[in-house]
Protein backbone atom coordinates (compact mmCIF):
# COMPACT_ATOMS: atom_id res chain seq x y z
CA UNK A 1 0.00 0.00 0.00
CA UNK A 2 1.71 3.11 -1.21
CA UNK A 3 -0.67 5.83 0.98
CA UNK A 4 -3.17 6.33 3.22
CA UNK A 5 -5.08 7.70 0.86
CA UNK A 6 -5.40 5.39 -1.76
CA UNK A 7 -8.27 4.28 -3.33
CA UNK A 8 -7.68 2.57 -6.38
CA UNK A 9 -5.17 2.31 -9.77
CA UNK A 10 -1.49 2.91 -8.75
CA UNK A 11 0.40 2.01 -12.07
CA UNK A 12 3.60 2.72 -10.24
CA UNK A 13 2.49 0.14 -7.43
CA UNK A 14 1.79 -2.08 -9.91
CA UNK A 15 5.23 -2.10 -11.90
CA UNK A 16 7.05 -2.25 -9.25
CA UNK A 17 5.56 -5.48 -7.73
CA UNK A 18 4.82 -7.09 -11.00
CA UNK A 19 6.88 -5.70 -13.93
CA UNK A 20 5.97 -8.47 -16.51
CA UNK A 21 2.47 -7.78 -15.83
CA UNK A 22 2.87 -4.02 -15.80
CA UNK A 23 4.53 -4.57 -19.21
CA UNK A 24 1.86 -6.57 -20.71
CA UNK A 25 -0.67 -3.38 -20.00
CA UNK A 26 1.43 -1.37 -21.63
CA UNK A 27 1.74 -3.59 -24.32
CA UNK A 28 -1.99 -4.03 -25.03
CA UNK A 29 -2.17 0.21 -24.45
CA UNK A 30 0.31 0.33 -27.07
CA UNK A 31 -1.69 -1.98 -29.39
CA UNK A 32 -5.21 -0.20 -28.97
CA UNK A 33 -3.40 2.99 -29.63
CA UNK A 34 -1.28 1.73 -32.84
CA UNK A 35 -3.94 -0.30 -34.63
CA UNK A 36 -7.75 0.24 -35.66
CA UNK A 37 -10.16 -1.75 -33.83
CA UNK A 38 -13.00 -2.38 -35.46
CA UNK A 39 -14.38 -6.03 -33.52
CA UNK A 40 -17.95 -5.41 -33.25
CA UNK A 41 -18.65 -6.37 -29.65
CA UNK A 42 -15.40 -4.56 -28.36
CA UNK A 43 -15.30 -0.71 -27.40
CA UNK A 44 -12.68 2.07 -25.19
CA UNK A 45 -14.42 2.59 -21.97
CA UNK A 46 -13.75 5.23 -20.17
CA UNK A 47 -11.13 6.34 -17.67
CA UNK A 48 -14.20 6.76 -14.87
CA UNK A 49 -15.18 3.33 -15.38
CA UNK A 50 -11.49 2.04 -15.22
CA UNK A 51 -11.27 3.94 -11.78
CA UNK A 52 -14.60 2.29 -10.54
CA UNK A 53 -12.97 -1.12 -12.20
CA UNK A 54 -9.43 -0.72 -10.23
CA UNK A 55 -11.49 0.19 -6.78
CA UNK A 56 -11.39 -0.76 -3.26
CA UNK A 57 -14.67 -2.81 -4.14
CA UNK A 58 -13.11 -5.32 -5.48
CA UNK A 59 -12.42 -7.04 -2.40
CA UNK A 60 -15.75 -7.38 -1.06
CA UNK A 61 -17.91 -10.00 -0.71
CA UNK A 62 -21.54 -9.34 -0.65
CA UNK A 63 -23.88 -12.36 -1.95
CA UNK A 64 -27.35 -11.14 -1.65
CA UNK A 65 -28.78 -7.79 -2.52
CA UNK A 66 -28.84 -4.75 -1.46
CA UNK A 67 -29.96 -4.76 1.97
CA UNK A 68 -30.44 -8.27 1.74
CA UNK A 69 -26.73 -9.61 2.01
CA UNK A 70 -25.01 -12.52 3.86
CA UNK A 71 -22.19 -10.58 5.03
CA UNK A 72 -21.76 -7.68 7.39
CA UNK A 73 -19.85 -4.25 5.90
CA UNK A 74 -21.57 -4.36 2.87
CA UNK A 75 -23.43 -0.24 3.46
CA UNK A 76 -21.35 1.39 1.03
CA UNK A 77 -21.24 -1.57 -1.98
CA UNK A 78 -25.24 -1.29 -1.38
CA UNK A 79 -25.60 2.35 -2.47
CA UNK A 80 -22.97 1.36 -5.82
CA UNK A 81 -25.64 -1.50 -6.46
CA UNK A 82 -29.15 0.47 -5.88
CA UNK A 83 -27.52 3.85 -7.82
CA UNK A 84 -26.85 1.10 -10.43
CA UNK A 85 -29.86 -0.31 -10.22
CA UNK A 86 -32.07 2.98 -10.37
CA UNK A 87 -30.20 4.36 -13.16
CA UNK A 88 -30.86 1.35 -15.46
CA UNK A 89 -34.58 1.38 -14.98
CA UNK A 90 -34.26 4.88 -15.64
CA UNK A 91 -32.37 4.65 -18.45
CA UNK A 92 -33.94 1.64 -20.14
CA UNK A 93 -37.58 2.39 -18.72
CA UNK A 94 -37.38 -0.90 -17.32
CA UNK A 95 -39.43 -2.29 -14.24
CA UNK A 96 -36.93 -4.66 -12.56
CA UNK A 97 -32.72 -4.31 -13.25
CA UNK A 98 -29.84 -7.26 -12.09
CA UNK A 99 -26.43 -5.75 -12.45
CA UNK A 100 -24.84 -9.01 -11.16
CA UNK A 101 -24.77 -11.67 -14.08
CA UNK A 102 -20.70 -11.30 -14.73
CA UNK A 103 -21.11 -11.88 -18.28
CA UNK A 104 -23.88 -11.74 -21.21
CA UNK A 105 -23.37 -15.60 -20.86
CA UNK A 106 -24.19 -15.68 -17.59
CA UNK A 107 -27.15 -13.42 -17.97
CA UNK A 108 -28.78 -15.85 -20.47
CA UNK A 109 -28.11 -18.78 -17.85
CA UNK A 110 -29.80 -17.03 -15.72
CA UNK A 111 -32.11 -15.99 -17.88
CA UNK A 112 -33.08 -19.38 -19.00
CA UNK A 113 -32.82 -21.18 -15.17
CA UNK A 114 -35.58 -18.32 -14.33
CA UNK A 115 -38.22 -20.30 -16.27
CA UNK A 116 -36.84 -23.36 -17.76
CA UNK A 117 -35.37 -26.83 -16.18
CA UNK A 118 -33.21 -29.14 -18.44
CA UNK A 119 -34.92 -31.21 -20.95
CA UNK A 120 -37.26 -28.05 -21.87
CA UNK A 121 -37.28 -26.51 -25.21
CA UNK A 122 -35.65 -23.36 -26.17
CA UNK A 123 -36.53 -21.56 -30.08
CA UNK A 124 -33.19 -19.49 -30.89
CA UNK A 125 -31.38 -18.08 -33.62
CA UNK A 126 -28.80 -20.26 -35.25
CA UNK A 127 -25.60 -19.52 -34.45
CA UNK A 128 -23.90 -19.66 -38.61
CA UNK A 129 -27.40 -17.16 -39.46
CA UNK A 130 -26.21 -14.41 -36.58
CA UNK A 131 -26.99 -16.28 -33.25
CA UNK A 132 -25.39 -16.88 -30.35
CA UNK A 133 -23.52 -19.62 -28.47
CA UNK A 134 -25.72 -19.43 -25.88
CA UNK A 135 -28.65 -19.55 -27.90
CA UNK A 136 -29.08 -23.68 -27.91
CA UNK A 137 -26.08 -24.50 -29.97
CA UNK A 138 -24.45 -28.43 -29.10
CA UNK A 139 -21.42 -27.08 -27.72
CA UNK A 140 -22.62 -24.85 -24.53
CA UNK A 141 -24.86 -25.45 -21.91
CA UNK A 142 -28.00 -24.14 -23.55
CA UNK A 143 -27.90 -26.87 -26.37
CA UNK A 144 -26.18 -29.68 -24.09
CA UNK A 145 -29.42 -29.04 -21.41
CA UNK A 146 -32.41 -27.84 -23.03
CA UNK A 147 -34.13 -29.25 -25.98
CA UNK A 148 -32.82 -25.84 -28.64
CA UNK A 149 -34.50 -25.51 -31.79
CA UNK A 150 -33.58 -22.81 -34.14
CA UNK A 151 -34.53 -20.27 -36.42
CA UNK A 152 -32.85 -18.68 -39.14
CA UNK A 153 -32.55 -16.15 -41.98
CA UNK A 154 -33.98 -16.27 -45.45
CA UNK A 155 -31.65 -17.46 -48.34
CA UNK A 156 -33.11 -14.77 -50.74
CA UNK A 157 -33.42 -11.86 -48.39
CA UNK A 158 -31.06 -12.89 -45.14
CA UNK A 159 -33.40 -11.08 -42.87
CA UNK A 160 -35.13 -12.85 -40.02
CA UNK A 161 -37.73 -15.67 -41.49
CA UNK A 162 -40.37 -14.53 -39.07
CA UNK A 163 -42.34 -17.03 -41.28
CA UNK A 164 -39.71 -19.74 -40.22
CA UNK A 165 -39.75 -18.58 -36.20
CA UNK A 166 -43.53 -18.81 -36.15
CA UNK A 167 -44.29 -22.35 -38.01
CA UNK A 168 -41.36 -23.48 -35.31
CA UNK A 169 -42.61 -22.20 -32.42
CA UNK A 170 -45.78 -23.56 -33.32
CA UNK A 171 -44.71 -27.01 -33.97
CA UNK A 172 -41.97 -26.96 -30.53
CA UNK A 173 -44.02 -25.26 -28.09
CA UNK A 174 -40.99 -23.82 -26.66
CA UNK A 175 -40.87 -22.51 -22.96
CA UNK A 176 -37.95 -19.64 -24.10
CA UNK A 177 -37.85 -18.02 -27.33
CA UNK A 178 -34.82 -15.79 -27.40
CA UNK A 179 -33.67 -13.14 -30.09
CA UNK A 180 -30.57 -11.22 -30.91
CA UNK A 181 -27.22 -12.56 -31.74
CA UNK A 182 -23.72 -12.02 -32.38
CA UNK A 183 -24.06 -10.61 -36.60
CA UNK A 184 -27.28 -9.51 -36.67
CA UNK A 185 -26.85 -6.37 -39.16
CA UNK A 186 -30.75 -5.31 -39.20
CA UNK A 187 -32.80 -4.23 -36.35
CA UNK A 188 -35.37 -6.80 -35.27
CA UNK A 189 -38.89 -7.00 -35.44
CA UNK A 190 -40.01 -7.43 -31.40
CA UNK A 191 -43.34 -6.85 -31.40
CA UNK A 192 -43.43 -9.66 -33.97
CA UNK A 193 -41.72 -11.69 -31.62
CA UNK A 194 -43.95 -11.01 -28.60
CA UNK A 195 -46.88 -12.32 -30.72
CA UNK A 196 -45.47 -15.47 -31.48
CA UNK A 197 -44.83 -15.57 -27.98
CA UNK A 198 -48.10 -15.11 -27.11
CA UNK A 199 -49.82 -17.60 -29.13
CA UNK A 200 -48.05 -20.29 -27.53
CA UNK A 201 -47.30 -19.15 -24.40
CA UNK A 202 -43.73 -18.61 -24.02
CA UNK A 203 -41.64 -16.08 -22.26
CA UNK A 204 -39.74 -14.10 -24.85
CA UNK A 205 -36.14 -12.81 -23.79
CA UNK A 206 -34.33 -10.59 -26.16
CA UNK A 207 -30.40 -11.32 -25.85
CA UNK A 208 -29.55 -7.60 -26.70
CA UNK A 209 -25.89 -7.38 -25.99
CA UNK A 210 -24.73 -6.10 -29.15
CA UNK A 211 -27.20 -3.48 -29.55
CA UNK A 212 -28.20 -2.16 -26.34
CA UNK A 213 -25.92 0.69 -26.77
CA UNK A 214 -27.66 1.71 -29.08
CA UNK A 215 -31.20 1.33 -27.35
CA UNK A 216 -29.15 3.21 -24.33
CA UNK A 217 -28.55 5.97 -26.62
CA UNK A 218 -31.70 6.05 -28.28
CA UNK A 219 -30.67 5.39 -31.98
CA UNK A 220 -32.74 2.14 -32.45
CA UNK A 221 -36.18 0.59 -30.68
CA UNK A 222 -36.05 -0.77 -27.45
CA UNK A 223 -36.86 -4.14 -26.64
CA UNK A 224 -37.99 -3.43 -23.31
CA UNK A 225 -41.89 -3.40 -24.24
CA UNK A 226 -42.36 -6.58 -25.60
CA UNK A 227 -39.80 -8.53 -23.50
CA UNK A 228 -40.24 -10.48 -20.95
CA UNK A 229 -36.41 -9.96 -20.28
CA UNK A 230 -33.46 -8.30 -22.13
CA UNK A 231 -30.04 -9.24 -21.70
CA UNK A 232 -27.52 -7.58 -22.15
CA UNK A 233 -23.34 -7.13 -21.84
CA UNK A 234 -22.32 -3.68 -20.61
CA UNK A 235 -19.66 -3.81 -22.51
CA UNK A 236 -20.00 -3.34 -26.01
CA UNK A 237 -21.52 -0.40 -28.20
CA UNK A 238 -22.76 0.55 -24.32
CA UNK A 239 -19.39 1.41 -23.29
CA UNK A 240 -18.90 0.02 -19.76
CA UNK A 241 -16.98 -2.35 -17.90
CA UNK A 242 -16.92 -6.20 -19.09
CA UNK A 243 -20.00 -7.97 -17.68
CA UNK A 244 -23.51 -8.26 -18.14
CA UNK A 245 -27.03 -7.10 -16.88
CA UNK A 246 -30.83 -7.98 -17.07
CA UNK A 247 -33.68 -5.86 -17.11
CA UNK A 248 -37.05 -7.16 -17.05
CA UNK A 249 -40.72 -7.07 -15.53
CA UNK A 250 -41.72 -6.18 -12.43
CA UNK A 251 -43.38 -10.07 -12.63
CA UNK A 252 -40.25 -11.44 -13.06
CA UNK A 253 -38.10 -9.85 -10.68
CA UNK A 254 -38.11 -12.68 -8.37
CA UNK A 255 -37.32 -15.06 -10.41
CA UNK A 256 -34.50 -13.24 -12.00
CA UNK A 257 -33.13 -12.15 -8.99
CA UNK A 258 -33.00 -15.85 -7.74
CA UNK A 259 -31.47 -17.52 -10.45
CA UNK A 260 -28.62 -14.97 -10.98
CA UNK A 261 -28.09 -15.29 -6.57
CA UNK A 262 -28.09 -18.16 -5.76
CA UNK A 263 -29.07 -20.16 -8.72
CA UNK A 264 -26.02 -19.33 -11.40
CA UNK A 265 -23.80 -17.16 -9.66
CA UNK A 266 -21.83 -16.54 -5.71
CA UNK A 267 -20.75 -13.18 -4.99
CA UNK A 268 -21.03 -10.36 -7.54
CA UNK A 269 -18.03 -8.23 -8.16
CA UNK A 270 -18.76 -5.34 -6.73
CA UNK A 271 -16.23 -3.25 -8.47
CA UNK A 272 -17.62 -4.57 -11.95
CA UNK A 273 -21.47 -3.50 -10.40
CA UNK A 274 -19.93 -0.16 -9.37
CA UNK A 275 -18.30 0.31 -12.74
CA UNK A 276 -21.91 -0.49 -14.46
CA UNK A 277 -23.06 2.39 -12.47
CA UNK A 278 -21.24 4.86 -13.46
CA UNK A 279 -21.43 3.72 -17.55
CA UNK A 280 -25.14 3.83 -17.07
CA UNK A 281 -24.68 7.73 -15.51
CA UNK A 282 -22.40 8.30 -19.01
CA UNK A 283 -25.06 6.90 -21.09
CA UNK A 284 -27.76 9.49 -19.67
CA UNK A 285 -25.93 12.05 -21.30
CA UNK A 286 -26.61 14.47 -24.73
CA UNK A 287 -23.15 13.16 -25.88
CA UNK A 288 -23.87 9.99 -25.56
CA UNK A 289 -27.15 9.87 -27.73
CA UNK A 290 -25.07 11.51 -30.04
CA UNK A 291 -22.31 8.96 -30.61
CA UNK A 292 -24.94 6.00 -30.53
CA UNK A 293 -26.33 7.81 -33.87
CA UNK A 294 -22.82 8.15 -34.92
CA UNK A 295 -21.91 4.44 -34.21
CA UNK A 296 -24.76 3.76 -36.89
CA UNK A 297 -23.68 6.52 -39.41
CA UNK A 298 -19.96 5.13 -39.69
CA UNK A 299 -21.08 1.87 -39.41
CA UNK A 300 -23.00 2.45 -43.02
CA UNK A 301 -20.50 4.56 -44.61
CA UNK A 302 -17.71 1.82 -43.77
CA UNK A 303 -20.19 -0.77 -45.54
CA UNK A 304 -20.46 1.40 -48.18
CA UNK A 305 -16.64 1.84 -48.58
CA UNK A 306 -16.08 -2.17 -48.39
CA UNK A 307 -18.86 -2.87 -50.96
CA UNK A 308 -17.18 -0.34 -53.04
CA UNK A 309 -13.91 -2.96 -52.40
CA UNK A 310 -16.32 -5.83 -53.58
CA UNK A 311 -17.09 -7.21 -50.39
CA UNK A 312 -21.10 -8.16 -50.16
CA UNK A 313 -22.55 -6.63 -47.57
CA UNK A 314 -25.18 -9.16 -46.16
CA UNK A 315 -28.68 -7.78 -46.13
CA UNK A 316 -27.33 -5.39 -48.60
CA UNK A 317 -26.40 -2.88 -45.63
CA UNK A 318 -26.77 -2.46 -41.60
CA UNK A 319 -29.21 -0.36 -39.22
CA UNK A 320 -26.69 -0.72 -36.74
CA UNK A 321 -23.09 -0.77 -35.70
CA UNK A 322 -22.17 -4.24 -37.00
CA UNK A 323 -21.57 -5.23 -40.68
CA UNK A 324 -21.62 -8.64 -42.26
CA UNK A 325 -19.34 -9.19 -45.08
CA UNK A 326 -19.92 -12.13 -47.33
CA UNK A 327 -15.65 -11.92 -49.18
CA UNK A 328 -16.59 -14.92 -52.02
CA UNK A 329 -15.84 -12.09 -54.88
CA UNK A 330 -12.90 -11.23 -53.34
CA UNK A 331 -11.48 -15.09 -53.34
CA UNK A 332 -10.42 -14.77 -50.13
CA UNK A 333 -11.83 -16.65 -46.96
CA UNK A 334 -12.58 -14.88 -44.13
CA UNK A 335 -10.05 -16.80 -42.37
CA UNK A 336 -6.96 -15.23 -44.85
CA UNK A 337 -9.04 -11.73 -44.94
CA UNK A 338 -8.56 -11.39 -41.18
CA UNK A 339 -5.26 -12.35 -40.84
CA UNK A 340 -3.97 -10.32 -43.68
CA UNK A 341 -5.94 -7.85 -41.86
CA UNK A 342 -4.52 -8.62 -38.72
CA UNK A 343 -0.60 -8.16 -40.35
CA UNK A 344 -1.98 -4.83 -41.67
CA UNK A 345 -2.60 -3.55 -37.75
CA UNK A 346 -6.46 -3.78 -38.77
CA UNK A 347 -8.08 -5.84 -36.09
CA UNK A 348 -11.40 -7.59 -37.28
CA UNK A 349 -13.06 -11.37 -36.74
CA UNK A 350 -13.89 -13.77 -39.30
CA UNK A 351 -16.86 -14.42 -39.23
CA UNK A 352 -19.41 -17.33 -41.05
CA UNK A 353 -22.33 -15.77 -43.52
CA UNK A 354 -25.85 -17.07 -43.37
CA UNK A 355 -25.82 -20.65 -45.83
CA UNK A 356 -21.79 -20.68 -45.38
CA UNK A 357 -20.41 -23.19 -47.47
CA UNK A 358 -17.27 -23.22 -45.32
CA UNK A 359 -16.92 -24.10 -42.02
CA UNK A 360 -16.69 -21.81 -39.25
CA UNK A 361 -12.58 -21.83 -38.90
CA UNK A 362 -12.44 -20.71 -42.59
CA UNK A 363 -15.61 -18.77 -42.86
CA UNK A 364 -16.42 -16.94 -46.07
CA UNK A 365 -17.07 -13.58 -44.17
CA UNK A 366 -15.98 -11.37 -42.05
CA UNK A 367 -17.68 -9.07 -39.37
CA UNK A 368 -16.96 -5.25 -38.93
CA UNK A 369 -18.18 -2.46 -36.27
CA UNK A 370 -18.07 0.80 -35.77
CA UNK A 371 -18.09 1.03 -31.73
CA UNK A 372 -14.06 1.73 -31.14
CA UNK A 373 -13.42 3.86 -33.87
CA UNK A 374 -16.89 6.14 -32.93
CA UNK A 375 -15.24 6.44 -29.52
CA UNK A 376 -11.88 7.68 -31.31
CA UNK A 377 -14.17 10.70 -32.80
CA UNK A 378 -13.92 9.00 -36.11
CA UNK A 379 -16.84 9.85 -38.84
CA UNK A 380 -17.66 8.88 -42.61
CA UNK A 381 -14.29 10.16 -44.47
CA UNK A 382 -12.39 7.88 -41.76
CA UNK A 383 -14.70 5.21 -42.85
CA UNK A 384 -14.29 5.47 -46.15
CA UNK A 385 -10.50 5.43 -45.78
CA UNK A 386 -10.84 2.06 -43.30
CA UNK A 387 -13.03 0.43 -46.31
CA UNK A 388 -10.22 1.16 -48.77
CA UNK A 389 -7.38 0.20 -46.42
CA UNK A 390 -9.07 -3.19 -45.82
CA UNK A 391 -9.59 -3.61 -49.41
CA UNK A 392 -5.99 -3.45 -49.83
CA UNK A 393 -5.50 -5.50 -46.85
CA UNK A 394 -7.69 -8.49 -48.53
CA UNK A 395 -6.22 -8.32 -51.69
CA UNK A 396 -2.23 -8.15 -50.34
CA UNK A 397 -2.28 -11.90 -50.84
CA UNK A 398 1.41 -12.03 -50.05
CA UNK A 399 1.43 -9.37 -47.46
CA UNK A 400 4.13 -7.75 -49.38
CA UNK A 401 1.83 -4.15 -48.45
CA UNK A 402 1.52 -4.57 -44.90
CA UNK A 403 4.03 -2.88 -43.34
CA UNK A 404 3.15 0.22 -45.64
CA UNK A 405 -0.70 -0.53 -44.74
CA UNK A 406 0.11 -0.54 -41.06
CA UNK A 407 1.59 2.65 -41.20
CA UNK A 408 -1.06 4.05 -42.82
CA UNK A 409 -3.17 3.15 -40.37
CA UNK A 410 -0.74 4.71 -37.61
CA UNK A 411 -1.15 7.86 -39.11
CA UNK A 412 -5.44 7.44 -38.79
CA UNK A 413 -5.30 6.52 -35.64
CA UNK A 414 -2.48 8.89 -34.48
CA UNK A 415 -4.89 11.92 -35.09
CA UNK A 416 -7.94 9.77 -33.26
CA UNK A 417 -5.65 8.24 -30.05
CA UNK A 418 -7.89 5.34 -28.36
CA UNK A 419 -6.21 6.22 -25.16
CA UNK A 420 -3.71 9.02 -23.72
CA UNK A 421 0.03 7.89 -24.77
CA UNK A 422 0.97 6.55 -21.30
CA UNK A 423 3.20 8.41 -19.07
CA UNK A 424 7.38 7.32 -18.73
N1 LIG B 1 -18.20 -13.01 -28.52
C1 LIG B 1 -19.11 -11.89 -28.62
C2 LIG B 1 -19.05 -11.26 -29.97
O1 LIG B 1 -17.95 -11.02 -30.44
O2 LIG B 1 -20.07 -10.96 -30.56
C3 LIG B 1 -20.49 -12.26 -28.26
O3 LIG B 1 -20.50 -12.97 -27.08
Amino acid sequence: MTSATYWGPDFDALRETDPEIADVILGELRRLRSGLQLIASENFTSPAVLAALGSTLSNKYAEGYPGRRYYGGCAEVDKAEEIGISRAKELFSAEHANLQPHSGASANLAAYGAFMSPGDTLLGMALPHGGHLTHGTKVSFSGKWFNAKHYGVSKQTEHIDYDEVRDLAREHQPKVIVCGGSAIPRTIDFATFREIADEVGAILIVDAAHFIGLVAGLAIPSPVPYADVVTFTTHKVLRGPRGGAIVCKAEHAKAIDKAVFPMMQGGPLMHSVAAKAVNLKECQTAEYQAYARQVIVNAQALTKGLEGEGLRAVTGGTDTHLALLDLTETGATGAEAASRCDAAAIVLNKNAIPYDPQPPSVASGVRVGSPSVTTQGMGPDEMSRIAALIGRAIRDTTGAHAAEIAAEVGDLVAAHPAYPEPRA
